[in-house]
């Protein structure tokens, strides 16, 4: 109990110092404000996905996501979002891995416009139930998204701790082989 107080106090203290820090929340979200992601790196296909180009991929619908920091402490939820798969962006932009082995040493990095970055597994994102949670939106309660996240962002539904792969005003996705 003491120690769910004390991770709030901080998440609070540091969102209010304007750092991007626990819960991330600057004074000035307007500067952030994203209206394109990236796709580059690994990919045969780099794309620049505007919210209209997302809309031309199959819509997913997310009823309810309880937002936790990695502190443990409750940021309240996400609700009604509207997005479309990150799987079926890496399909579009086709990720290039031409050895039998090198599908599995892929990342993606989301990067967003405050320099805040979360990666991604392929393997999480296309061979484990966590992918089917993982989306880029751009509505939330039938609304296009504020300046304090949009007008894109993702999250991963399925994490434990959802607050850290919630990146707000998203900007790029890079494909990357980590290893050799
Ligand atoms: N772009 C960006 N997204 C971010 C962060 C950040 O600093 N920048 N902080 C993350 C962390 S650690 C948390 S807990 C949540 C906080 O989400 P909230 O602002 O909706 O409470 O945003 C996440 N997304
Ligand atoms: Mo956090």
């Amino acid at each position: 109990m003491l120690k769910t107080l004390r991770t709030v106090l901080l998440c609070t203290a540091l969102a209010h110092a304007g750092l991007a820090g626990a819960a991330g929340k600057p004074d000035q979200p307007a500067q952030y404000v994203t209206d394109s992601v990236s796709v580059t790196g690994a990919v045969e296909r780099p794309l620049q996905l505007r919210v209209a180009d997302l809309r031309g991929f199959p819509p997913q619908q997310i009823g309810e996501v309880p937002m936790v920091c990695q502190s443990g402490a409750n940021l309240g939820k996400l609700e009604r979002l509207k997005g479309v798969l990150l799987r079926d962006i890496l399909e579009k932009a086709t990720v290039k891995a031409p050895g039998h082995n090198d599908i599995k040493k892929m990342i993606v990095v989301a990067g967003a416009s405050d320099g805040y970055k979360v990666v991604f597994s392929w393997s999480e994102i296309f061979n484990s139930p966590v992918g089917d949670g993982v989306i880029v939106f751009f509505e939330k309660d039938g609304q296009p998204l504020a300046d304090d996240e949009g007008r894109i962002a993702m999250i991963s539904s399925k994490d434990l701790r959802s607050g850290p792969r919630h990146v707000k005003w998203l900007q790029s996705l890079e494909v990357l082989k980590v290893v050799e």
